[in-house]
């Protein structure tokens, strides 16, 4: 599925969505669909399909991507009771959205997969 678009868009600011963070490498804005009380979604400006095409070039995107999570957790107020971070990658990792992302969710108890 072509969805790719939704992300570009709220990058954009063509659709409308509670952007918390911005800066010229990546966005992080609220969830539509919240699993938590605090549930932040992290994205690169640039496109990225998913984590499969995360290479030698764009890899410090991701570091920037954890390093703002982290702050946005503190902002939040997340951080001392603890949080989950978590990069979903195709139809068996549960991607929908075909735009690398980070979800960031806390806020209440978040039981473990494994
Ligand atoms: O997660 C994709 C996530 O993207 C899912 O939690 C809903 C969210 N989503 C979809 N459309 C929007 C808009 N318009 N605003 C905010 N959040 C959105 P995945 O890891 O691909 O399953």
């Amino acid at each position: 599925m072509n969805n790719e678009s939704i992300f570009q868009d709220i990058i954009n600011k063509k659709i409308q969505t509670n952007i918390v963070y911005q800066d010229t490498i990546i966005t992080a804005f609220e969830d539509i669909n919240p699993k938590a009380p605090v549930h932040i979604l992290i994205v690169p400006n640039i496109f990225i399909k998913s984590s499969n095409e995360i290479n030698k070039k764009n890899k410090y995107i991701l570091a920037h991507m954890f390093y703002i999570a982290v702050k946005i957790a503190k902002k939040q107020k997340i951080s001392r009771e603890g949080y989950k971070i978590i990069i979903n990658c195709n139809k068996n990792g549960g991607q929908e959205i075909n735009y690398l992302h980070m979800h960031l969710l806390g806020g209440k108890e978040l039981r473990s997969l494994y």
